[in-house]
């Protein structure tokens, strides 16, 4: 089920180890890869139960190019072909005609080995796979997507602030992101201590920093926050239990717990989260760390419209822009698979 480094090619290796995008061309305002950014053309594929992909849904959702790069949402359980568009009407993705993602990687290249990975941006013309790497679409729709961002949209990678954007993401991605799954997918004990102890170890020196400022970097809402979010509102409903980092909760850690509720209380950030599909994902896919596949009950998601406070270390979330306006309806979250409060 769901082969792939995500679903099962840490299970039985000495080291866990995150198979790289094999599909990197760039959509860009000038086409250099052959991809030119253009309203319409493409198609943003995701699992809202994948933190790489949840990246793109909230940075999508800041700029304001919902209009400009529509959105199809996968099934959080994967079959033995990855990732399929049962949640649509005859279980075929509307726009793009496929059932599954996979059609998409094989109109782009024929026999391709690896696995089927979300994020995936597809060409709605030709029907083939742009890219799936989730490291460069965010940072792209942040720089090159700029000529569609709605008015007010937030500068999510300032140039005078990349070198330590950049600093702090890669710490964040080594320790927690991708920290979190090594943990998770330890094939020995001694692994397993050395990725957890590094998860707790970054997130007690990430809690001190924000303990003092708003944001991770400079005082306003970056691309760091954004990839920090996505692994930290996961956190105790799959990581701490599914994938045993759990030396504490999240909601135990007064900072990181006030910095997650600020963040998902921010218009963008938590009207993309369903709870529903992040756990039913990792507790049904993973079956080898999970072989029954029950999804357990907890934790319980009271709270997190709780006050926050953050607003008293300054910061302005937008800088000189705007939040984002309603999320348009055919993408609500259900109100169920999201805290009641
Ligand atoms: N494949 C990306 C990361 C994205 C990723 O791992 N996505 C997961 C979902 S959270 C996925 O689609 N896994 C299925 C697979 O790779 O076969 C990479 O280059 O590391």
């Amino acid at each position: 089920m769901g082969a792939g480094e995500d679903g099962n090619a840490g299970y039985g290796q000495k080291r866990f180890r995150r198979s790289k995008s094999h599909f990197a061309d760039r959509i860009t305002a000038d086409g250099r890869d052959g991809w030119p950014v253009e309203a319409g053309r493409y198609r943003l594929v995701v699992s809202r139960a994948c933190p790489w992909a949840s990246r793109a849904l909230v940075s999508r959702r800041l700029l304001g190019l919902e209009e400009a790069l529509p959105l199809a949402v996968a099934d959080p359980i994967q079959d033995d072909r990855s990732w399929r568009f049962t949640l649509d009407p005859d279980g075929r993705d509307p726009v793009l005609g496929i059932r599954y993602l996979s059609e998409a990687y094989d109109r782009r290249e024929s026999d391709y080995p690896g696995g089927v990975s979300v994020p995936a941006i597809v060409d709605v013309p030709s029907g083939k796979l742009v890219t799936n790497d989730y490291q460069r679409i965010t940072l792209d729709f942040a720089t090159e997507w700029t000529a569609l961002h709605r008015e007010g949209a937030p500068d999510l990678y300032p140039r005078a602030l990349r070198e330590e954007i950049d600093k702090v993401m890669a710490e964040v991605y080594e320790d927690v992101n991708n920290g979190v799954y090594r943990a998770g997918f330890a094939a020995d004990q001694e692994e397993y201590d050395a990725a957890c102890a590094g998860v707790f170890w970054r997130l007690d020196l990430l809690a001190t920093r924000l303990a003092r400022q708003r944001y991770l970097v400079g005082d306003t809402i970056t691309e760091a926050d954004i990839r920090l979010f996505t692994t930290l509102v996961r956190f105790d409903a799959v990581y701490h239990g599914h994938f045993k980092c759990n030396r504490w909760k999240l909601a135990e850690n007064e900072v990181l717990w006030a910095y997650l509720r600020d963040l998902y209380q921010t218009p963008g950030f938590g009207d993309t989260v369903d709870f529903d599909h992040i756990k039913r994902h990792y507790y049904q896919v993973h079956t080898g760390i999970n072989p029954t596949g029950i999804v357990p009950i907890g934790p319980d998601l009271s709270g997190w419209s709780a006050p926050h406070h953050r607003e008293e270390l300054g910061g302005r979330p937008f800088g000189d822009g705007t939040p984002p306006g309603p999320v348009p309806a055919a993408e609500a979250v259900p109100a169920h698979h999201r805290p009641s409060c």
